[in-house]
């Protein structure tokens, strides 16, 4: 197969070589979709043979009200007052999922908006109430922007908030909040929130207390292919950084994050424009190739639609994320998917994939192999 302009990269992926920056972002400006695919393909299947991961979760978003004013965000609420805004409080917030909650649900994935009257007890309090009603649900939860936000609202460093967190039944963190790293690009989609420097840190510092984590990029607005290179690279050193000192934790999954358009400030100024199919692949791909310290690649099924994660698994990724049962962020800025997929429907879409579903729990271990 011809591969324009990027054989000497295929043959690198091939032999099991790093890939540059230079490298990553050739391969952006490659419009040779297949050739990308089969390179993240050789990697997925040296890391994961056919094994493709799903999860029985739930997410939970206990409150909208964000003290921040992100551009691409249409799930937030600037006060408890404004149309549309809710705050649970902890015993609601348990109460409110309960007829969704069996004993099969491995995971609560809890994110929301940083309350600026709550205080960090309200955060604090959500955790133990989800902990005391159902012990044997693991806690991945708070990107490393709201342990920043805790830290100001406590004047307490990250390592003390982790700990309090930890200690109140946190069990790994998501990879929100990480958005595109470059300042050119982040100073005008997200100014208030940590920069790249202090997400890393936070990271870091959760692995260093044991705690797995994920890392997302949100792709598809102003930036362009240099930033998202950049964004994967700082990932892949934190990694190696973590890895070579023998932290107890890691980055686990990668998750790349298509924008959705659909009110908000930022949706608006780009005329409503969607990520195309291609590209939403080829982000897949590339990450694939240029993560190749992070284990997993995630086609976020919500997010891309369960035929697009589908055929993301073929462009490196290995994990489909899991049930999800209710979702705002995506929804409120537009997705068209549903919220919640059964088990077995999960299972249908990587079979009818040619690939084999296993049923994880957040930190990767087999819960069961679905052989056929
Ligand atoms: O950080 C917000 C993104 C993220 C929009 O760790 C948007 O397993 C697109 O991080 N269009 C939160 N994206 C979601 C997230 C996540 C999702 C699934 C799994 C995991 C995991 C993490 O959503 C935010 C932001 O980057 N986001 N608004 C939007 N309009």
């Amino acid at each position: 197969m011809s591969r324009n302009g990027i054989s000497d990269i295929y043959e690198k992926v091939a032999e099991d070589e790093r890939v540059t920056y230079e490298e990553g972002v050739r391969l952006f400006e490659s419009n040779n979709l297949v050739a990308l695919g089969e390179m993240a393909s050789i990697i997925r299947r040296r890391k994961h043979g056919d094994y493709v991961y799903f999860n029985k979760n739930r997410h939970i978003n206990p409150t909208n009200v964000c003290a921040f004013h992100c551009n691409f965000c249409s799930f937030a609420r600037t006060s408890d007052d404004v149309p549309g805004a809710y705050t649970y409080m902890p015993d609601q917030v348990v109460e409110r999922i309960r007829p969704t909650v069996d004993e099969g649900i491995t995971e609560f994935h809890i994110v929301g908006g940083l309350h600026p009257q709550l205080g960090f007890d309200y955060y604090l309090d959500v955790l133990r109430a989800l902990k005391l009603a159902y012990p044997w649900v693991h806690l991945k939860a708070f990107t490393a922007v709201e342990i920043d936000f805790f830290c100001q609202l406590t004047g307490k460093d990250d390592e003390t908030v982790l700990r309090e967190l930890i200690e109140a039944g946190l069990d790994s963190m998501p990879g929100g909040g990480a958005e595109i790293f470059h300042w050119e690009v982040r100073r005008k989609i997200c100014p208030e929130k940590a920069n790249m420097e202090r997400w890393l840190e936070i990271h870091g510092m959760a692995h260093s207390l044991g705690l797995m984590t994920n890392a997302t990029m949100l792709y598809g607005h102003i930036e362009n292919v240099e930033h998202r290179v950049h964004h994967l690279c700082a990932l892949r050193e934190q990694q190696d950084r973590d890895l070579a000192a023998g932290k107890p934790g890691s980055f686990q999954t990668f998750i790349p994050l298509a924008f959705h358009p659909m009110e908000n400030g930022l949706g608006r100024r780009l005329k409503r424009r969607w990520t195309s199919g291609v590209d939403d692949m080829k982000t897949m791909a590339v990450s694939r190739i240029v993560l190749d310290n992070f284990p997993h690649i995630k086609a976020y099924w919500v997010m891309l639609t369960p035929e697009m994660a589908q055929i993301g698994l073929d462009f490196g990724a290995n994990d489909i994320d899991g049930t999800i049962v209710e979702e705002h962020i995506y929804h409120e800025a537009g997705a068209q998917t549903r919220e919640h997929m059964r088990r077995a429907e999960l299972m249908r879409l990587i079979r009818a994939a040619g690939r084999v579903p296993v049923e994880r729990d957040t930190v990767y271990n087999v819960v069961r192999v679905y052989e056929v």
